[in-house]
């Protein structure tokens, strides 16, 4: 008898303790000092922010962090200023670099993110992304945040294949040959154990907490999207072929596991389209039909891919813009096939005539944005996909005074990354004439 009533008690006591289990899990979910309606979310081909379509004009900032560090590296009252010229340009989203990788590559930004292969972290530059996402969020603003890149300018890819292969890392501006450095970062997505170091970078980054918000960076609202890199490819165009199926089960698994750690943010790849997909529209397509991927982002570099000369502007002007518009069209009918948004998150042109001085005129930049800017409005207009861009890049305040325009440790940092000249393509606060074309575009979208 004696045994039966403690049995009974036994029972009820862990009854008890269950329950209180069960209400401190849904609690934790629940804790979440946000409504579903602040974060932006997809619904068919359009982003939604609560009952409102969301649609942005947007700015690449990539060293956004590094300015935001306590330390050294950063300048706080540069940024917050930069924040303020740009909301009231009506630039409200940011995309931004969330990770970089210590290396030796000649031209990669220094410091970085991630110190070593035990995925220990630079504090003062995460203290640095509290810093911006704190002041962001006070002006309503959005974040994108890319975890990794392609390129060789914050170590990226090609770091954690030297990392985990043992082997000098490659380095394409000192060799000046890219295809085997690409097909050699695109061993990066066959590598177990650089995925592995890259899967706990994601997630320390991820579910980081705010020092500054006390927020937990999945239920932070100010960022919209997680971004597996930035313009992850294949590999080269002559090679990459080959490493295609591994890429696309990379995009796939990799996008899932964000998605695990951050269920209420958006997940992007920061591919370039098809020119960023061995050229080949279909492989893009296929590899964003992934359900793990929310919505499609596209790159369009005019000079890059040879289709405009800065140094020949009447010459090449026209026909680059009829490329241009052929190149935007293309990527919105594959959106549409696949029922989800589409963002150009970067394009850009130089200076007039090449000059990366910051007093050079800017005309064909202004043509140029003004054009894209259209195609966008018209295409929102009649409710397409197209909703929203960034252009590349913000430059701010930057100023250098080196010779050759390069940038090393210590200079002020601009929209153009270390492996360019700082003044490439960068819109600084006082570009005027462009802040008017960005600012009629803003204008414009909020009236659609
Ligand atoms: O600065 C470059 C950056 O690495 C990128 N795409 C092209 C930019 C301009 O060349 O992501």
């Amino acid at each position: 008898m004696m045994q039966k009533i403690i049995l009974k008690h036994l029972m009820l006591l862990a009854a008890a303790l269950f329950s209180v289990f069960v209400a401190s899990c849904s609690q934790s979910v629940s804790n979440s000092t946000h409504d579903n309606d602040e974060f932006v979310r997809v619904d068919g081909q359009n982003f939604y922010l609560g009952d409102k379509p969301y649609r942005y004009v947007g700015a690449n900032m990539w060293y956004g962090a590094y300015l935001g560090s306590p330390g050294e590296t950063g300048d706080r009252e540069r940024l917050t200023r930069e924040l303020d010229v740009l909301l009231e340009h009506g630039i409200t989203n940011l995309r931004i670099l969330a990770a970089s990788e210590t290396s030796d590559l000649m031209r990669a930004v220094r410091p970085a993110v991630v110190k070593n292969t035990q995925g220990d972290l630079d504090s003062e530059l995460l203290l640095g992304l509290d810093f911006l996402l704190a002041e962001m969020a006070k002006r309503d603003m959005k974040a994108v945040l890319y975890l990794n890149n392609f390129w060789q300018w914050s170590g990226g890819m090609s770091q954690y294949v030297a990392w985990f292969t043992g082997t000098e890392v490659l380095d394409p501006d000192v060799t000046g040959k890219w295809n085997p450095f690409m097909e050699n970062s695109a061993r990066f997505y066959r590598i177990e154990q650089a995925q592995q170091l890259y899967r706990k970078v994601i997630r320390s980054v991820i579910t980081r907490t705010n020092s500054i918000t006390g927020m937990p960076y999945n239920d932070d609202p100010t960022i919209m999207s997680w971004q597996l890199a930035n313009e992850p490819r294949p590999g080269s165009d002559a090679d990459g072929r080959v490493n295609f199926e591994a890429f696309e089960r990379w995009v796939d698994v990799t996008a899932g596991y964000v998605k695990s750690l951050a269920p209420r943010q958006l997940v992007s790849t920061g591919n370039e389209g098809a020119m960023g997909t061995l050229g080949d529209a279909e492989l893009f397509e296929r590899s964003h039909s992934s359900p793990n991927i929310d919505y499609l982002t596209f790159h369009m570099w005019i000079k890059n891919w040879n289709w405009f000369d800065i140094t020949k502007p009447e010459a090449t002007y026209d026909s680059a813009v009829a490329t241009a518009k052929h190149y935007m069209s293309q990527h919105v009918e594959i959106a549409q096939r696949l029922g989800k948004p589409i963002v150009l998150e970067e394009f850009g042109v130089e200076r007039d005539n090449g000059v990366f001085d910051h007093k050079t005129p800017v005309a064909y930049r202004d043509r140029f944005y003004a054009m894209v800017y259209s195609v966008i409005e018209d295409n929102t207009a009649a409710g397409g996909p197209f909703v929203g861009s960034n252009f590349w890049a913000w430059g701010g305040f930057g100023k250098t005074d080196r010779a050759d325009y390069m940038w090393q440790k210590g200079d002020d940092f601009f929209g153009d990354p270390p492996q360019e000249a700082q003044g490439l393509n960068s819109v600084f606060s006082d570009d005027e004439t462009t802040l008017k074309v960005i600012a009629k575009h803003a204008e414009r979208l909020q009236a659609l």
